[in-house]
């Protein structure tokens, strides 16, 4: 399998971690949605990362519908996301959260980073942000300190996308989680030193 995109793209990195934890073997060709965005559309006419090339040639597009993949493919009584009931609705619940404040986030990085500096809206980078740290607060209300995972005493999705989510806002946008999130951070520092997590820390060696 190829995965097309870069560890610093949160959707990218989710999907790395979960091949990574289900034991596959892929390889990774490190294309930006930006920068490169003639050569992503080979697989994903959007022109955005990430993407996964099957072995048999075929392309799958957008981080939760590659990980549905995974899940059944490979995932089956250990997959990430439980395949029915309260629990796979809780799971892909928190999922849709977390993705939903790394939209958040990004929209607010693209304002800053892709427009010229005079056209720049602050107040919407503002109301990105805030939205995406409402997002992650409601991560922080979910965890029980006494527990070492965001939900169901074990690692799943939630955990995974609770951990780019946090990484997006604390690198991408300088939002301080260790003070406003302590408990969210204390998983993310945890979690960040299990292997799939570590290989897939961007600039270091898959
Ligand atoms: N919903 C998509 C979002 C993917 C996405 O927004 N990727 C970004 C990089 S983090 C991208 O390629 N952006 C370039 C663009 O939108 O043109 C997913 O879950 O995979």
């Amino acid at each position: 399998m190829l995965l097309i995109g870069v560890n610093r793209s949160p959707f990218t990195r989710r999907v790395a971690i979960t091949l990574t934890i289900y034991g596959l073997s892929f390889e990774q060709q490190e294309l930006s949605g930006f920068d490169n965005r003639a050569d992503v559309r080979a697989s994903n006419p959007l022109g955005r990362i990430p993407a996964l090339v099957l072995d048999r040639g075929e392309a799958l597009v957008d981080s939760s519908a590659i990980i549905d993949h995974l899940d059944e493919i490979y995932g089956r009584e250990r997959a990430l996301t439980p395949a029915a009931g309260p629990d796979r609705r809780a799971v892909l619940k928190a999922a849709a959260i977390m993705m939903g404040a790394c939209d958040k986030g990004l929209q607010a990085a693209y304002e800053r980073n892709h427009r010229p500096p005079e056209k720049v809206h602050q107040p919407w980078i503002d109301d990105c942000t805030a939205q995406m740290i409402e997002a992650l607060a409601a991560a922080e209300a979910m965890i029980d300190p006494r527990q070492s995972y965001l939900l169901l005493g074990r690692l799943t999705q939630a955990d995974i996308t609770a951990f780019v989510a946090e990484r997006l806002a604390r690198v991408g946008l300088r939002v301080d989680t260790n003070k406003r999130m302590p408990r969210l951070r204390e998983l993310t520092k945890r979690l960040a030193k299990e292997p799939a997590f570590r290989s897939t820390e961007p600039g270091s060696p898959a």
